[in-house]
């Protein structure tokens, strides 16, 4: 298998279940986050575990400069990027909009859609140029439907909604596809512990319910990157059963087999 996928956000939650079921698959993986330790380290199991390459990048999507930097340190054989997967990206803090962190807000919109906008600078070219690629973006159930006091993360995933659409009209004379993954809440992430800044008491926000898993979203956005040449899935909306949108979550106990 000589096909390569690039996956942002891989030290841990989705885009970590990602690159595991990418790595089973025999890809070729580039993966990246800032944590470096645990990137490499991660890229050294994948590697041991699945005979496969990996090659980690190091840096913050949210500064142009570093995204560029990186993708110019790849090899121009790595630049052949089949599948650009745009998941890194956070929700910070969970207050109404007059007591909102400018901090935060800006934190949420340079990550989320400056981030996605930087990396798909950077990595489409390469697909225009060789009529070929596929990027899939991280959007939410938040780029769906309001909640309360999720102001600021929901315009940034209904940003990602726009882009997804736009991107997708762009690229479409260069047979490049673009889709997006949808999901409600998803267990096995830190986005809890990121999104309340590791106060682990108000990140238990799964106790009462049972969430979607890492590893589901994964096998989706797996199941969307392997469809035959002719068929792009565009957008897969997707939830626990015991959710039915941002507002409606069924939160009588967990229902784990
Ligand atoms: P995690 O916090 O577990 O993972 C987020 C990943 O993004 C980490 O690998 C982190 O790496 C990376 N990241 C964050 N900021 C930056 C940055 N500035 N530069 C580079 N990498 C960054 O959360 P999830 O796995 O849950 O989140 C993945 C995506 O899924 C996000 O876009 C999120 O909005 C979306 N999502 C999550 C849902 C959920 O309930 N968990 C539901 C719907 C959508 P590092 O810290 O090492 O940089
Ligand atoms: C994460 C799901 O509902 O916390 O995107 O916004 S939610």
């Amino acid at each position: 298998m000589d096909h390569i996928v690039l996956i942002t956000g891989a030290t841990s939650g989705i885009g970590k279940a990602t690159a595991q079921k990418f790595a089973k698959k025999g890809w070729k993986l580039i993966i990246t986050g800032r944590r470096k330790e645990k990137l490499l380290q991660f890229a050294e199991e994948l590697k041991s575990k699945y005979a496969i390459s990996v090659t980690p990048l190091v840096f913050d999507v949210r500064n142009f400069s570093e995204v560029e930097q990186a993708w110019n340190s790849l090899d121009s054989e790595w630049k052949n990027v089949d599948v650009l997967i745009n998941n890194a990206g956070l929700a910070r803090g969970f207050n109404p909009i007059h007591e909102g962190s400018i901090d935060d807000w800006n934190e949420m919109i340079d990550t989320n859609l400056k981030g996605l906008l930087y990396m798909t600078r950077v990595v489409s070219p390469s697909m225009v140029n060789r009529k070929k690629g596929h990027i899939i973006n991280l959007c939410s159930t938040a780029g769906v439907d309001v909640y309360p006091n999720g102001n600021v993360y929901s315009a940034t995933k209904f940003g990602v909604d726009a882009l997804t659409k736009s991107m997708r009209i762009d690229l479409l004379k260069h047979n490049v596809r673009v889709s997006q993954v949808s999901p409600g809440h998803v267990e096995e992430t830190e986005f809890a512990l990121v999104r309340f800044r590791g106060d682990k008491e108000r990140s238990k926000i799964y106790e009462d319910f049972t969430p979607l898993k890492a590893r589901d979203v994964a096998k989706t956005i797996y199941f969307i990157a392997t469809q035959p040449p002719h068929v792009n899935i565009q957008h897969v909306l997707m939830m626990s059963t015991q959710q039915a949108g941002s507002n409606f979550i069924d939160r009588s106990g967990r229902r784990d087999l």
